[in-house]
């Protein structure tokens, strides 16, 4: 078969491979469905395809082996198998049109290409066919460079369009994949910032946290012209209970102590924290000393309650505790380290009092406070005398 004006390759194809790699490569790999009810128009137009370069030429002798070829009739193919389909449009039983239009209601085939071939006295069906989803037409007798031109130009299309798809599901991945991770990190992020705020043995707030916290309410505290309380609390002859009891009951005596003062210091603004060693830190907002005193008695109340035996306590079978309070309105010149430093203090004068007992410290009041919360808390008062 001569194709003038196209030129050969010495084996006889068309240069449609000349560029091996190229897209053209890979349009000589897809994949051509020939639907004809005619052995002779089949071999025809197969020979034609296979000598201009398409290497993967399927036949069809009829509309219902064509949808069996496409996977359809429930028939497993591989997909993609079939890239583009050439139709006769006049075949016995099921013509090309309503074939066509079949195979476009699929959705796994709406995007195969179909391209009518029909006799020049069919053409006013054509309509048809393009209303059916026909992309194309060629009629008969084939004219090879006209077919050549016309498949090759479908497919290239047909090729674009699946990369494009392609490259479209790629990007919907990778936005999903990147949402996903995006999600996770912060998942940990939100983790790792609460867990950086905990104290490890315990589990409640580390002193960091305690310290961010009362930094807050101290502003808060100065603004509203309220009281802020604190109570350091401190475990009794603990090195005593290490010393007998050993250093991982130390420990678990620790968390038990932490989680006790948890639960009853459990106002939604209330704080406790592990200050170090075996004390605690705990920050009562809007709470003058005589409140601050009375919570810190039940706490020191509730530990005494969980009847931990203390082998080596110089003043209770059990386990006790010693809290210092100070409270303040803050304001004017003070600020935080004194209140903790009155804190402090109180608890040190408890210790030396004979300990498990609340010991009541300072209550200082910038000048100006309302004079209805002046009454009981003066300002710059000395350390008052020990609760308990
Ligand atoms: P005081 O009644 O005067 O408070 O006496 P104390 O023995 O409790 O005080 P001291 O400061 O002499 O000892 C505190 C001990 O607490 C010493 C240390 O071994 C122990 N300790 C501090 N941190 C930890 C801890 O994380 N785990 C354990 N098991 N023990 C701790
Ligand atoms: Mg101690
Ligand atoms: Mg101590």
């Amino acid at each position: 078969m001569t194709l003038s004006g196209f030129p050969l390759t010495h084996r006889g194809s068309w240069q449609l491979l000349a560029n091996p790699g190229s897209k053209s490569d890979d349009i000589a790999a897809m994949g051509i469905l020939v639907v004809d009810d005619l052995p002779g128009n089949r071999v025809l137009l197969q020979h034609i395809l296979e000598a201009t370069g398409f290497q993967n030429v399927l036949l069809a002798e009829s509309a219902d082996q064509a949808f069996g070829v496409l996977g359809m009739n429930g028939a497993k193919t591989e997909p993609g198998v079939v890239d583009l389909v050439l139709m006769d449009v006049m075949m016995p039983g099921m013509d090309g049109i309503e074939a066509c239009r079949r195979i476009k209601a699929s959705p796994d085939l709406c995007d195969t290409p179909i391209m009518m071939v029909t006799a020049l006295s069919e053409v006013e069906s054509l309509e048809d066919a393009f209303a059916a989803g026909a992309v194309d037409y060629i009629t008969k007798p084939i004219n090879q460079v006209e077919l050549h031109a016309r498949v090759r130009s479908v497919l290239a299309l047909k090729q674009a369009m699946d990369e494009r798809r392609h490259r479209e599901r790629e990007l919907e991945r990778r936005e999903k994949e990147l949402l996903e991770v995006t999600r996770l990190l912060e998942e940990t992020n939100e983790r790792l910032r609460h867990l950086s705020t905990l104290d490890g043995l315990t589990g409640i707030s580390n002193r960091r946290r305690v310290m961010e916290y009362m930094e807050q309410e101290w502003r808060r505290s100065a603004r509203d012209r309220t009281w802020l309380s604190v109570l350091m609390i401190d475990v009794d002859f603990f090195k005593n209970y290490n010393d007998s009891c050993g250093h991982q009951a130390g420990d678990d005596c620790l968390w038990m102590v932490a989680n006790c003062l948890k639960r009853n210091l459990n106002r939604p603004a209330d704080m406790v924290g592990r200050y170090g060693g075996e004390e605690f830190i705990a920050v009562l907002p809007e709470t003058p000393l005589d409140g601050a005193v009375n919570v810190a008695d039940m706490a020191r109340e509730s530990i005494v309650s969980l009847n931990i035996p203390h082998p080596d306590s110089a003043v209770d079978p059990r386990v006790t505790i010693t809290i210092g309070v100070a409270s303040c309105m803050p304001g004017g010149d003070s600020t935080i380290s004194d209140l903790i430093t009155g804190a402090d203090r109180a608890l040190y004068e408890g210790k030396a009092a004979g300990r498990n007992r609340v010991a009541a410290g300072q209550a200082t009041a910038a000048p100006g406070k309302p004079s209805e919360e002046g009454e009981a808390m003066v300002p710059d008062a000395q350390a008052a005398p020990d609760h308990d």
